[in-house]
């Protein structure tokens, strides 16, 4: 299989109706941020003991499609001895790989964040793919906050976003580009609507400076909401103001839009992408999920760290991917959360 057949086959696998993404790919700080949260130790042991029951929920596969593996976990195995990214094909899904390594201030640019990890990314993928990776992903970050994200931050986070996915396409890994505009803040969804919009622009822009081929990659968006601290708008609201910047900068040709979640509660993520799928009309993409918070949250408080526990977490991710899965086929209801 050439790189083209490779990639179309990934996107084959990972975009399906009523099938999405689980983002299991907290870098070392932020998966540490979850487990304090819990009062489980951040250990080796427990990363590996956390993602091995996420990725052995049983017919998990029915509701996700792709999992996104932080580096350390490709190594990583089963308490039965398998691979992780094995336990993940044995159900279906399809593994990838949180290629980035984190951001940094944008120098010279007060308020602008950039994300780093170009320096040898051919090669880190070439051994990603060794260790049954399909699809990588790359996250930058735009705060809302005094001028920021300033034309320059975002053209800067276009550039790195595109050549990140030019790497990944050069070598038949499939893209996931994640270019996630903050809801911390008291912004109103207007704004939020407006700094989405550049952003996908100048992206949309970048990729195709850098010969992306848009059929094969992944969308990873953040929905357009107000600011965390203002009050919460509704479903309809959020679906309307998501869909309206989305057709105005996504090419049809994209295949899938996977929203992140951001800091969304649960049932929030789950009624407002319902919301949107509800509304889609004659939009091109499939609206699906690549979520990390939103699907894992209620599982991590059931585990608690706790063997004795791990029936019930696996039960609570089970049910969180259903209500997705039903949010993505515009089915869902809140009665049913
Ligand atoms: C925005 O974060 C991504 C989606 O997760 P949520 O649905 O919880 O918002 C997520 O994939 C994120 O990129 C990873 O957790 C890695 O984050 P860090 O900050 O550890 O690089």
């Amino acid at each position: 299989m050439d790189n083209i057949e490779a990639m179309q086959a990934t996107v084959a696998d990972m975009v399906q109706p009523g099938r999405g993404v689980l983002a299991a790919d907290e870098s070392l700080p932020t998966i540490g941020k979850r487990f304090t949260a819990i009062g489980v130790e951040n250990t080796e042991e427990n990363r590996r003991a956390w993602r091995d029951l996420l990725v052995t929920t049983e017919g998990l596969g029915q509701y996700i499609s792709g999992i996104i593996l932080f580096e350390e976990t490709l190594d990583q195995k089963t308490s039965d001895g398998r691979g992780i990214p094995q336990a993940a094909w044995d159900q279906g899904i399809v593994p990838g790989v949180k290629v980035d390594k984190g951001k940094i201030p944008l120098a010279l640019s007060p308020g602008d964040l950039i994300t780093q990890g170009l320096d040898g990314l051919a090669d880190r993928l070439e051994t990603y793919k060794q260790q049954g990776a399909r699809f990588a992903k790359w996250r930058e970050v735009y705060k809302i906050e005094g001028d920021a994200p300033t034309p320059h931050g975002i053209e800067a986070n276009a550039e790195m976003l595109a050549r990140y996915a030019a790497v990944c396409q050069s070598v038949g890994v499939v893209p996931i580009v994640e270019p996630e505009v903050l809801m911390d803040g008291d912004h109103s969804i207007e704004k939020h609507g407006e700094v989405t919009e550049a952003v996908q622009h100048a992206v949309f822009h970048a990729l195709h400076r850098h010969h992306v081929i848009l059929e094969l990659m992944i969308l990873k968006p953040n929905m357009v909401l107000p600011g965390k601290e203002c009050p919460k708008a509704n479903p309809e609201e959020v679906a309307e103001a998501t869909l309206k910047v989305l057709k105005r900068t996504v090419p049809a040709a994209v295949p899938s839009i996977n929203f992140l979640s951001g800091g969304q509660s649960a049932e929030e993520a789950t009624v407002n992408l319902n919301a949107i799928n509800r509304l889609k009309g004659n939009a091109p993409w499939a609206l699906s999920i690549s979520y990390g918070r939103a699907l894992q949250q209620p599982a991590l408080h059931a585990w608690m760290g706790k063997e004795e526990n791990r029936p019930a977490a696996q039960a609570a991710l089970l049910e969180r991917a259903r209500l997705n899965h039903l949010a993505m086929l515009a089915q869902y209801d809140p009665s049913m959360g």
